[in-house]
Protein backbone atom coordinates (compact mmCIF):
# COMPACT_ATOMS: atom_id res chain seq x y z
CA UNK A 1 0.00 0.00 0.00
CA UNK A 2 1.50 3.22 -1.22
CA UNK A 3 1.45 5.53 2.17
CA UNK A 4 1.89 9.18 3.14
CA UNK A 5 1.20 11.70 5.49
CA UNK A 6 -0.28 14.83 4.45
CA UNK A 7 -2.47 17.90 5.65
CA UNK A 8 -5.50 18.39 3.84
CA UNK A 9 -7.11 22.13 3.33
CA UNK A 10 -10.48 22.63 3.99
CA UNK A 11 -12.68 22.76 1.47
CA UNK A 12 -12.62 26.94 1.28
CA UNK A 13 -8.89 27.15 0.90
CA UNK A 14 -9.40 24.07 -1.73
CA UNK A 15 -11.60 25.84 -3.67
CA UNK A 16 -8.80 28.52 -3.69
CA UNK A 17 -5.73 26.45 -4.52
CA UNK A 18 -7.73 24.75 -7.50
CA UNK A 19 -8.52 28.62 -8.78
CA UNK A 20 -4.49 29.03 -8.64
CA UNK A 21 -4.12 25.88 -10.12
CA UNK A 22 -5.92 26.76 -13.38
CA UNK A 23 -4.37 30.16 -13.64
CA UNK A 24 -0.91 28.32 -13.31
CA UNK A 25 -2.25 25.65 -15.97
CA UNK A 26 -3.05 28.65 -18.31
CA UNK A 27 0.59 29.95 -18.25
CA UNK A 28 2.89 26.74 -17.45
CA UNK A 29 0.71 23.90 -19.50
CA UNK A 30 1.21 20.54 -17.91
CA UNK A 31 -1.07 18.21 -15.72
CA UNK A 32 -3.55 20.01 -13.09
CA UNK A 33 -4.01 18.12 -10.01
CA UNK A 34 -7.60 17.42 -9.37
CA UNK A 35 -9.09 19.34 -6.61
CA UNK A 36 -9.89 16.40 -4.38
CA UNK A 37 -6.14 15.98 -4.73
CA UNK A 38 -4.77 18.88 -3.03
CA UNK A 39 -2.73 18.43 0.04
CA UNK A 40 0.64 19.24 1.59
CA UNK A 41 2.74 16.34 2.05
CA UNK A 42 4.52 15.84 5.43
CA UNK A 43 6.29 12.57 4.96
CA UNK A 44 5.86 10.49 2.18
CA UNK A 45 6.36 6.55 3.22
CA UNK A 46 6.09 4.81 0.15
CA UNK A 47 5.19 1.28 -0.24
CA UNK A 48 4.03 -0.53 3.27
CA UNK A 49 2.64 -3.75 4.05
CA UNK A 50 -1.18 -3.90 5.01
CA UNK A 51 0.03 -4.51 9.02
CA UNK A 52 1.81 -1.66 8.85
CA UNK A 53 -0.36 0.17 7.16
CA UNK A 54 -2.81 -0.64 10.65
CA UNK A 55 -0.15 0.36 12.92
CA UNK A 56 0.41 3.56 11.37
CA UNK A 57 -3.33 4.40 11.82
CA UNK A 58 -3.32 3.35 15.34
CA UNK A 59 -0.35 5.80 15.99
CA UNK A 60 -1.73 9.01 14.29
CA UNK A 61 -5.67 8.50 15.59
CA UNK A 62 -3.55 8.68 18.99
CA UNK A 63 -2.10 11.87 18.12
CA UNK A 64 -2.88 15.21 18.79
CA UNK A 65 -1.08 18.01 16.87
CA UNK A 66 0.16 21.41 17.94
CA UNK A 67 -2.18 23.74 15.90
CA UNK A 68 -0.43 26.61 13.66
CA UNK A 69 -0.91 28.82 11.00
CA UNK A 70 1.48 29.14 7.59
CA UNK A 71 0.55 31.99 5.18
CA UNK A 72 0.98 31.06 1.40
CA UNK A 73 2.39 33.63 -0.33
CA UNK A 74 4.97 32.42 -3.19
CA UNK A 75 5.02 30.43 -5.90
CA UNK A 76 7.53 27.84 -6.91
CA UNK A 77 8.62 25.13 -8.81
CA UNK A 78 10.84 21.76 -9.13
CA UNK A 79 12.29 21.87 -12.42
CA UNK A 80 13.34 18.14 -12.95
CA UNK A 81 9.68 16.50 -12.74
CA UNK A 82 8.11 19.94 -14.02
CA UNK A 83 6.10 20.62 -10.86
CA UNK A 84 4.61 23.87 -10.08
CA UNK A 85 3.72 25.00 -6.59
CA UNK A 86 2.45 27.34 -3.86
CA UNK A 87 4.16 27.23 -0.87
CA UNK A 88 5.38 30.05 1.69
CA UNK A 89 8.04 30.71 4.22
CA UNK A 90 9.04 27.09 5.97
CA UNK A 91 6.82 28.23 9.52
CA UNK A 92 8.43 27.12 12.37
CA UNK A 93 5.51 24.72 13.57
CA UNK A 94 5.53 23.11 10.45
CA UNK A 95 9.05 22.53 10.29
CA UNK A 96 8.74 20.93 13.60
CA UNK A 97 5.74 18.97 13.01
CA UNK A 98 7.45 17.47 10.07
CA UNK A 99 10.40 17.18 11.78
CA UNK A 100 8.93 14.77 14.72
CA UNK A 101 6.72 13.17 12.40
CA UNK A 102 9.84 11.93 10.91
CA UNK A 103 11.22 11.13 13.79
CA UNK A 104 8.27 9.09 14.66
CA UNK A 105 8.58 6.84 11.26
CA UNK A 106 12.15 6.02 12.00
CA UNK A 107 10.84 4.84 15.44
CA UNK A 108 8.57 2.71 13.48
CA UNK A 109 11.48 1.93 11.09
CA UNK A 110 10.26 4.36 8.22
CA UNK A 111 12.35 5.81 6.45
CA UNK A 112 9.57 8.56 5.44
CA UNK A 113 10.83 11.31 2.49
CA UNK A 114 11.62 14.27 2.03
CA UNK A 115 14.67 14.69 4.29
CA UNK A 116 15.31 18.21 3.93
CA UNK A 117 11.23 19.89 3.88
CA UNK A 118 10.26 22.41 1.41
CA UNK A 119 6.67 22.66 2.56
CA UNK A 120 4.61 23.36 -0.66
CA UNK A 121 1.25 22.31 -2.40
CA UNK A 122 1.38 20.38 -5.59
CA UNK A 123 -0.96 22.37 -8.62
CA UNK A 124 0.74 21.16 -11.64
CA UNK A 125 2.95 18.10 -12.88
CA UNK A 126 4.80 17.81 -15.79
CA UNK A 127 4.81 21.36 -16.60
CA UNK A 128 5.51 22.31 -19.89
CA UNK A 129 6.50 25.69 -18.77
CA UNK A 130 7.46 25.52 -14.74
CA UNK A 131 9.76 28.71 -14.50
CA UNK A 132 9.47 32.42 -16.44
CA UNK A 133 5.22 32.69 -16.13
CA UNK A 134 3.95 35.31 -14.41
CA UNK A 135 1.89 34.66 -11.95
CA UNK A 136 -0.69 36.59 -9.52
CA UNK A 137 0.63 37.72 -5.96
CA UNK A 138 -1.09 35.28 -3.23
CA UNK A 139 -1.50 35.31 0.07
CA UNK A 140 -3.27 32.72 1.62
CA UNK A 141 -3.89 31.44 5.33
CA UNK A 142 -3.97 27.93 6.64
CA UNK A 143 -4.88 27.39 10.01
CA UNK A 144 -4.37 23.60 10.36
CA UNK A 145 -4.86 21.23 12.92
CA UNK A 146 -5.22 17.71 12.11
CA UNK A 147 -3.10 15.16 9.81
CA UNK A 148 -4.05 12.76 7.78
CA UNK A 149 -2.45 8.90 6.68
CA UNK A 150 -3.58 8.77 3.01
CA UNK A 151 -3.65 5.65 0.99
CA UNK A 152 -2.84 6.24 -2.89
CA UNK A 153 -3.57 3.90 -5.67
CA UNK A 154 -3.06 4.89 -9.43
CA UNK A 155 -6.14 4.65 -11.67
CA UNK A 156 -6.71 5.64 -15.35
CA UNK A 157 -7.46 9.05 -14.08
CA UNK A 158 -4.62 9.73 -12.25
CA UNK A 159 -4.11 9.00 -8.37
CA UNK A 160 -6.86 8.20 -6.15
CA UNK A 161 -6.29 9.55 -2.75
CA UNK A 162 -8.08 8.00 0.55
CA UNK A 163 -7.66 8.87 4.28
CA UNK A 164 -7.28 5.78 6.38
CA UNK A 165 -6.86 7.76 9.36
CA UNK A 166 -6.52 11.51 10.92
CA UNK A 167 -4.77 12.59 14.20
CA UNK A 168 -7.15 13.63 17.15
CA UNK A 169 -8.88 16.84 17.07
P1 LIG B 1 4.17 16.53 -3.42
O1 LIG B 1 3.18 16.42 -4.55
O2 LIG B 1 3.65 17.32 -2.27
O3 LIG B 1 5.51 16.98 -3.88
C1 LIG B 1 1.69 11.41 -2.70
O4 LIG B 1 2.23 10.57 -3.69
C2 LIG B 1 2.60 12.57 -2.44
O5 LIG B 1 3.83 12.12 -1.93
C3 LIG B 1 2.93 13.35 -3.70
O6 LIG B 1 1.98 14.34 -3.85
C4 LIG B 1 4.33 13.86 -3.45
O7 LIG B 1 4.31 15.11 -2.78
C5 LIG B 1 4.90 12.86 -2.47
N1 LIG B 1 5.81 11.91 -3.09
C6 LIG B 1 5.54 11.02 -4.06
N2 LIG B 1 6.63 10.32 -4.38
C7 LIG B 1 7.63 10.76 -3.60
C8 LIG B 1 9.00 10.43 -3.44
N3 LIG B 1 9.58 9.45 -4.16
N4 LIG B 1 9.72 11.12 -2.53
C9 LIG B 1 9.16 12.07 -1.78
N5 LIG B 1 7.87 12.44 -1.89
C10 LIG B 1 7.11 11.79 -2.78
Amino acid sequence: MRLFLALIPPPELRRRFGELADTAHSHCGGRRVADDNLHLTLAFLGEQPKHRAEELADWLGGMRLAPGQWRLDRWGHFAEPGIVWIGGAPESGLTRLQHSLREDLEGLGIDARPRRFTPHITLLRRAEHPSGASLPEVALDWSYSRAALILSEPTHQGSRYTPLAWSRA
